[in-house]
């Protein structure tokens, strides 16, 4: 009997202990509701996800994603890096060199694509992040709700760049499976060096 409580106790550790944001699912809806109608302000992503999960694109092949990368000390930040190498695409079948990314989504991994959240009534009108490369020699593309918001950047500043997509149409937050994507695309024929992107702050914004 003593040996079934002392394994629950170590299992309850270990989980809660991971830093997979998979395993550390808050529920968004829950967090909404608790603030009522004064939110202005829901953060996604700040020293750590807030907010659901994540799910790769195509395969996590040649890719590093860590959420808990120390930027400063103090601070920590999202850290995306891609080698330039193969990636398989599920919706071509193919092995590509072209593209790859990630989304942070509503449910906690791919499998949980089809949660939903509906965040129309908060009246979110940006969607603020901060950005910065080590190096890049593909296209960023950030990718806002319902695919209706593209940002390319193309020259990455190695300091903190602050930016913000204009959410024009408030039902574009309706019923939402995924908060923000971010994409590395190559756009030359050959395979490139890939790049390395950092992001932080991100988060939907009433102002
Ligand atoms: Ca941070």
């Amino acid at each position: 009997m003593n040996k079934i409580i002392l394994c629950c106790i170590i299992v309850l550790f270990f989980n809660s202990c991971s830093d997979k944001p998979q395993d550390r699912l808050l529920s968004p809806i829950e967090k909404i509701n608790r603030t009522a109608t004064e939110l202005d302000k829901l953060i996604i992503y700040d020293n750590e996800l807030k907010v659901g999960g994540m799910m790769f694109y195509a395969s996590p092949d040649n890719q590093i994603v860590d959420f808990n990368y120390n930027d400063t000390d103090d601070n920590k930040c999202i850290r995306y890096y891609w080698s330039g190498g193969e990636v398989y695409d599920y919706n071509e079948r193919k092995w590509q060199t072209s593209w790859c990314g990630f989304g942070l989504i509503v449910g906690k991994d791919w499998t949980e694509i089809d949660k939903t959240h509906n965040l129309a009534p908060y009246g979110f009108n940006k969607l603020k992040f901060k950005l910065r490369g080590g190096y890049l020699n593909v296209k960023i593309k950030i990718i806002g709700p319902k695919d209706n918001y593209v940002e390319e950047i193309t020259n990455l500043s190695p300091s903190w760049q602050e930016y913000e997509i204009l959410i024009t149409d408030s039902n574009d937050l309706n019923n939402i499976n995924i908060y923000i994507g971010i994409v590395f695309v190559n756009e030359s024929q050959q395979r490139s060096s890939g790049g390395e992107v950092f992001i932080d702050d991100i988060a939907l914004v009433r102002e």
